[in-house]
């Protein structure tokens, strides 16, 4: 099959899953041509089934703001009819959705059909698809899309109460690679961070105030007034500085770390001993997902699709957002020796529930589906 995805291709999780995806769909021998506007970042090697066409954006004095979905659109109009896709997969409907409509449109002009699959990953629908100036255009595109998928029953939910959607959302959750997101030995580097064998704490983000990484401090500083203990953030946004001054004046810099945005988050991951998300929303919860795949337990809020990713008592805990009190007993709990190895091997077992192998053939069972109806309705 020949499948055109679009999506983000910086750090962001809806990027990070478009990306993978498209790299598995490459190895099952599936032509692949991502279009995004630069290179994703996890695809940086070759492999004959993977292509990249870059969104060329005209710089011109009167754009105030690039019109990046008519570069888009236009773009998308380019590749499926040149390189003949059978599909275009767009992920994060804002403005994918509303491009793919519009290439549609013009590729059925031209007699070309190209069935379009949208993935909803969350703040598309929860925190800007719900704004008064993006939801009818959201709201419009998605109900265009031939196939409407999204990353938790919660997203759905969402998704159909502030939407009026007359489609079927399918959920496909997310998924990781166990081969690559696996405990590596990374001992020397724990050593170096944990030199008197402190229990290291991880928070991964895109620091923005929906993941209340204030939380994630206000628990570690708990935390630490009971056992030895370091903190790890990792990643980069909006909220960093603030969260650096707010640990400067805490006086906490020897005991907190900012590591920036990190490639290999996998290597930190390893050496871990429990891994923070109190987000306000969180649709799936990728990160966490990750650090599970390394062995590493997860406190959590209960918001959004985090319950149906971090079991309660078994993988980790939830919590209700902002409440520091109860992520603070629940981490003591799991950094207690006696309780840690038995949440370490129950967080990988709960990882594997989401492995690539078995999230992969729902996506190309959809694509199927999605195709077979298309010819269906052609005959008809
Ligand atoms: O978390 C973010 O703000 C980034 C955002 C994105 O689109 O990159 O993440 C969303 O999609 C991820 C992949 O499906 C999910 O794992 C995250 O939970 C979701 N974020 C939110 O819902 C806040």
């Amino acid at each position: 099959m020949k499948i055109g995805i679009v999506c983000y291709p910086t750090f962001g999780g809806s990027g990070v899953v478009a990306t993978e995806l498209g790299i598995a769909l490459a190895k099952e021998r599936h032509q692949v041509h991502f279009i995004t506007y630069s290179q994703p970042t996890r695809f940086d090697f070759f492999n004959e089934n993977l292509f990249y066409h870059e969104v060329d954006m005209m710089a011109y004095p009167l754009f105030q703001y690039a019109p990046y979905e008519t570069a888009l659109a236009s773009k998308m109009v380019d590749v499926v009819k040149y390189e003949q896709l059978d599909i275009l997969h767009v992920h994060y409907a804002i403005p994918h959705a509303s491009a793919a409509f519009i290439a549609k449109q013009i590729l059925k002009q031209q007699n070309i059909e190209i069935p379009v699959i949208t993935t909803l990953h969350g703040t598309d629908i929860t925190l800007v698809g719900k704004d008064p100036s993006f939801e009818p255009v959201v709201a419009f595109s998605i109900n265009q899309s031939d196939g409407i998928t999204s990353v938790s029953e919660d997203l759905r939910r969402d998704t159909y109460d502030h939407f009026k959607i007359e489609k079927e959302i399918r959920v496909i959750p997310n998924f990781v690679d166990l081969q690559k997101f696996k405990k590596l030995k990374k001992e020397h580097f724990k050593k170096a961070i944990c030199p008197n064998d402190e229990k290291l704490i991880v928070h991964t983000s895109n620091f923005r105030p929906v993941k209340r990484i204030e939380d994630v401090v206000a628990v570690f500083q708990n935390v630490r007034s009971h056992i030895p203990v370091k903190l790890l953030l990792v990643g980069d946004g909006p909220e960093r500085a603030k969260i650096e001054s707010l640990c400067r004046e805490c006086n906490d810099c020897d005991d907190i770390r900012f590591l920036g945005k990190l490639e290999a988050v996998e290597e930190v991951l390893s050496v871990a001993d429990l891994f923070i998300m109190p987000s306000e929303k969180e649709s799936f919860g990728l990160a966490a997902l990750e650090a599970m795949a390394c062995q590493v337990p997860v406190i959590s809020s209960n918001a959004g699709g985090l319950p149906e990713l971090n079991i309660h008592g078994h993988s980790g805990y939830l919590s209700n957002v902002g409440d520091i009190n109860s992520m603070t007993k629940h981490a003591l709990e799991i950094l207690d020796e006696k309780n840690l190895p038995a949440f370490k091997k129950n967080a990988l077992d709960r990882a594997k529930d989401f492995e690539l192998s078995k999230i992969l053939p729902k996506y190309e069972n959809y694509y199927n589906e999605i195709l077979d109806k298309k010819k269906r309705v052609e005959v008809v």
